[in-house]
């Protein structure tokens, strides 16, 4: 409330209307900008004005990059150096490339002009003089009488961004946001214009539980951003509440759109401060108590929707795994679309007798080509030396990086200039390359390499964002766009999100693997904890060639019930990772009951392959008890081959586990992370099936 008193008195002191005023319902807004003026008006503003009945005639003179002083320097010279980009009052979009300050001021009879620094001297204050003053000054006499100057306050950049102006700010976002705030209320107050606040209102967002879920690439914004941006202006431009309005761009969550809303409108309301309006991270309503776990009843995994009951694996086989198999598709992960994409391998790199003689190593680079777009995947293979005959494997994503894996220096690192488009947000970027929180090897504890070498196994694995980034980046920058149809940006309702492409991933891989001596392609256990142990179920389920698979963590939308919601639940998991299901997905959210599966089936389309699912005694999040009930839940599908799987089993204590013909379960003792523990039991389940 403070602010907002702060923010009205501020707007009085300096005499700027709370508002634009346009001509009758139209208003004609144009910004000299950069691509962060792309972002914020050329999609949506026109519509949301357009919804609460307004008709918005933008201009936007682009230029990447350009700042303050550039654009002067242009108003100068009169350099016809823009593309000019135009919604006009019908919504029609249009390019003129070749245009000029003059002529973009003259264009029309505008009632708004906007100015903004470009975003690496965003918050440096010495940046902007003396040119913002000279802008206003030449645009002035040159525009009708009575036009309100505003500037475009822009936002910091997501929290791990590879943009090397990030280190003007010390790669820190608050840091980056503050001195954005500081230099733009500066600007404002030492010029008397407005301020459309973005930059908070970006904040904003990024405190809700959609968290920092914003940016396309670390700096541009994504679907979700571009829509708060331009609630932001319509807010500041109209002075009308944006909550509400009806206009909802494809591809966001009606919840995306009422968090942009609150956020739009709560900066418009205190422009430099990050406002706690009641969509806090910490407000999710997470139920930890068993009491309170819903009644619910399960979906009989052997009923046919047509009514009828499965009685032998043929049924099975026949009739009920490919009608679950296609609803987990449609409803849950997202179908692979169709599209005609090329492998191709090459062998970068392979040595004998590393790790002190234990393994010989290759590293491949796989390709993925469609007509369009290339991708590329660094594939690390370690296989116990000196084998005789190809190795059984265990197959697996990593989070942060293959170098990761092991301290063994030889390992390639991730090209530099692909960094920004794979790491999300979660990873924590090695900028250094060798940095020390994600060194080399500093993720070894998860990979006990020696262990799994001298148990006979190879190991293979790539890391998750040579896939797809694991953020939400509107499916710009991974696999997704090698399989666009012509004309197609996103992908269908129900069409794949990251954790169906991941497991993608794993299958083309395994192809590769089909083509390698140095591994038995039909003996690859794949395996994945937490995200990536959803990806490894996921791919286990939909490639039977499989021969094991492997869960550790895997929780809410991975082996544990979503019925019981305990822990994380579907509405919580689709807010705080919305790239990584399907959009039919979404909603579930708090509608578990309504899901036509649970877990257990997901497990059960796994049958009569063996399966091991593994859960940590504190890792409450994940409802060990839940991945447990559903394991136990799938057994009746394995019973109809013949193999008890956990149909009587009880739940083991932490550090306990049941273990049966072709299922096994352990509660390892402590938090959620996947151990040598973990490990050790997956060799010795897998040394049944794997090494005959
Ligand atoms: C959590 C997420 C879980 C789990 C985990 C991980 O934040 O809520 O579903 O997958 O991340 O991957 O470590």
């Amino acid at each position: 409330m403070k602010a907002r008193l702060a923010a009205i008195l501020f707007f009085l002191a300096t005499g700027v209307a709370l508002h634009a005023s346009g001509q009758g319902d139209t208003l004609r807004i144009l910004s000299i900008g950069n691509s962060f003026s792309v972002d914020a008006v050329e999609q949506n503003l026109h519509e949301i004005a357009a919804d609460a009945g307004k008709v918005y005639i933008i201009g936007n003179m682009y230029i990447g990059g350009c700042s303050l002083e550039r654009h002067y320097g242009n108003t100068l010279s009169g350099a016809g150096a823009y593309s000019y980009r135009k919604v006009d009052a019908e919504g029609e979009r249009s390019v003129n490339k070749n245009f000029s300050i003059p002529e973009a001021l003259a264009d029309e009879n505008w009632d708004v002009v906007t100015f903004q620094q470009s975003s690496p001297f965003s918050g440096l204050p010495a940046s902007y003089e003396p040119w913002l003053g000279r802008l206003i000054a030449y645009a002035k006499p040159r525009v009708p009488e009575g036009v309100k100057f505003y500037f475009h306050q822009t936002w910091a950049y997501s929290e791990d961004s590879l943009n090397p102006a990030y280190s003007n700010y010390g790669c820190d976002q608050n840091l980056m946001y503050e001195s954005i705030m500081a230099a733009s209320q500066a600007a404002v107050e030492r010029h008397g214009i407005g301020i459309i606040p973005c930059g908070t209102a970006i904040q904003n967002y990024r405190a809700t539980w959609y968290r920092d879920n914003v940016n396309r690439d670390g700096y541009h914004l994504n679907l979700a951003g571009r829509y708060i941006a331009a609630a932001t202006w319509y807010c500041t431009l109209s002075g009308q509440d944006v909550r509400g309005n009806a206009y909802r761009p494809e591809h966001l969550s009606i919840g995306q759109v009422k968090a942009a809303q609150e956020s739009a409108w709560a900066a418009y309301q205190s422009p430099f401060e990050v406002t706690d309006f009641g969509m806090r991270t910490r407000d999710r309503n997470v139920n930890y108590d068993l009491a309170l776990v819903p009644d619910f009843k399960l979906p009989d995994a052997l009923l046919c929707s047509s009514g009828m009951k499965v009685r032998n694996s043929a049924e099975w086989e026949h009739l009920r795994r490919p009608e679950l198999l296609a609803l987990f598709e449609r409803e849950m992960f997202g179908k692979v679309p169709r599209a005609d994409i090329a492998m191709k391998s090459e062998v970068l790199e392979s040595a004998t007798g590393v790790l002190g003689g234990l393994a010989d190593r290759k590293q491949v680079k796989l390709t993925f080509s469609s007509g369009r777009r290339q991708l590329e995947v660094d594939l690390l293979i370690y296989s116990p030396s000196g084998a005789e005959a190809p190795s059984p494997a265990f197959l697996g994503i990593n989070f942060i990086g293959n170098h990761t894996v092991c301290a063994d220096p030889s390992i390639l690192l991730t090209p530099q200039e692909n960094m920004q488009k794979r790491y999300g947000s979660y990873a924590g970027i090695d900028r250094n390359k060798d940095a020390t929180r994600y060194g080399r090897g500093s993720m070894n504890s998860r990979w006990p390499l020696e262990m799994i070498l001298r148990s006979g196994y190879a190991l293979v694995t790539f890391y998750r964002g040579d896939i797809d980034p694991d953020y939400d980046d509107g499916f710009y920058n991974g696999i997704h766009p090698l399989f666009y149809a012509d004309g197609q940006t996103y992908p269908e309702r129900d069409e794949w999100g990251t954790i169906a492409a991941w497991s993608w991933g794993l299958s083309r891989v395994l192809d590769y693997l089909e083509t390698d001596s140095s591994v038995d392609a039909s003996k690859v256990a794949v395996v994945g904890h937490s995200r990536l142990g959803k990806a490894a179920l996921w791919a286990g389920a939909t490639d039977q060639r499989f021969a094991m698979v492997v869960s550790n963590g895997s929780g809410c939308g991975g082996a544990a019930l979503s019925r019981r919601a305990y822990g994380e639940t579907v509405e919580i998991i689709n807010r705080s990772f919305p790239h990584w299901f399907c959009a039919n997905f979404k909603k579930y959210g708090g509608k578990e009951n309504k899901l036509p599966f649970d877990q257990h089936e997901l497990l059960a389309l796994i049958a009569p392959r063996p399966l091991y699912v593994a859960s940590g005694s504190q890792d409450r999040w994940a409802d060990p008890e839940g991945e447990f009930l559903s394991a136990k839940a799938a057994s009746e599908v394995y019973r109809l081959y013949g193999f008890k799987g956990l149909s009587r089993a009880k739940m083991p204590g932490a550090g306990g586990a049941v273990t049966s013909d072709r299922m096994a379960y352990h509660l390892h003792e402590g938090k959620h992370d996947i151990t040598p523990f973990d490990w050790e039991r997956f060799i010795s389940f897998a040394d049944k099936f794997l090494k005959k």
